[in-house]
């Protein structure tokens, strides 16, 4: 449906991990569509959060934190984000202001100059931050790159997100609106219940454990009594890490599902009963068919 003098367009959100790109993507959405947590490389796909107001609609591409290379998936994840970079109205490159700037930003900085893509520079956990501190790194942040704009946010509270979105809608032509009103995302229910089980495993565990994990919907049906049926497996990558995922007498694993469901109900709206299964499939992070079985096409 074409509205009159409707603008839209499509904005990438790329940086090092653990930036706030998911933080800042739900913030904007109003929901949780991609998870977040302190650890690095939590986002693995190319996610869509969709914005639409009534004169405007802005597609976001949550990526995958930009990485130094370990496995074929973080090569994936890497492609994934440069990806979007030449395909998109705007880029917003998140810097974490409160690290001040590292060898990941000046790699990301390099790649920026292989587009022609206007570039928003965004520093962000300004909370974290004292006030004088802005101006000096906003200045070592500018011999990098000419950014079109610079504009310094809290994702987690929300400040001066508002005037961020006023300046990337100065960039956006007019267009066509993609999406319907009220969807938020590109992704299947499916992708983000799975999403939701992962980040429960990311908050609970440590070291290799959060990277080896993959989450799968094996099966998801309404039952007649109205609760939605929801079998999800945990790929871990060795039998130690099946044993830490289950926990003592199935605690842990309980516990994923109890919060788990909270989240899961939130999104379906309606009742839910979770069943998880953990299985073993061995370095599936280097195995290109078990890489393809999980979701992470190259087209993605
Ligand atoms: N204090 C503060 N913390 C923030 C802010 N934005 C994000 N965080 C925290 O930073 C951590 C990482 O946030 P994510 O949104 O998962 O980061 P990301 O850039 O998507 O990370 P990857 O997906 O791994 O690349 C989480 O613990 C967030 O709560 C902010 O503005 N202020
Ligand atoms: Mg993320």
């Amino acid at each position: 449906m074409a509205k009159k003098h409707f603008k839209s367009g499509f904005v990438a959100i790329v940086g090092r991990p653990n930036v706030g790109k998911s933080t800042l993507m739900n913030h904007v959405i109003g929901q949780k569509i991609a998870i977040m947590s302190d650890k690095p490389q939590t986002t693995r796909n190319k996610i869509h959060g969709v914005f639409t107001t009534e004169d405007t609609q802005i597609v976001f591409l949550d990526t995958p934190g930009i990485h130094k290379r370990q496995s074929k998936l973080g090569d994936y994840m890497n492609q994934t984000a440069f990806n979007t970079l030449g395909e998109v109205e705007a880029v917003l490159f998140l810097i974490d202001a409160s690290e001040g700037l590292g060898g990941g930003d000046r790699f990301i900085a390099e790649q920026l100059k292989q587009v022609k893509t206007p570039v928003i520079l965004v520093l962000n956990k300004i909370d974290r931050i004292e006030p004088e501190a802005l101006l000096p790194l906003i200045e070592q942040y500018r011999k990098l790159y000419d950014f079109a704009e610079i504009v310094p946010i809290s994702a987690k509270m929300g400040n001066n997100v508002n005037r961020l979105l006023e300046q990337i809608q100065k960039y956006l032509p007019e267009g066509p609106q993609y999406y319907p009103d009220d969807q938020i995302t590109d992704h299947p229910e499916q992708f983000v219940i799975a999403e939701l089980v992962r980040e429960k495993i990311l908050h609970m565990t440590r070291e290799e454990v959060p990277h080896s994990i993959a989450v799968m919907i094996e099966d998801m049906k309404v039952q007649d009594n109205g609760v939605v049926h929801i079998m999800a497996v945990i790929f871990v990558e060795r039998d130690s890490q099946k044993g830490i995922i289950i926990g003592k007498q199935g605690a842990m694993l309980k516990e994923v599902g109890k919060q788990a469901r909270i989240d899961i109900q939130n999104l379906l709206g309606s009742k839910i009963f979770l069943e998880l299964w953990v299985k073993v499939k061995k370095d599936w992070r280097n195995q290109d068919r078990v890489l393809r079985d999980l979701g992470f096409h190259r087209d993605a």
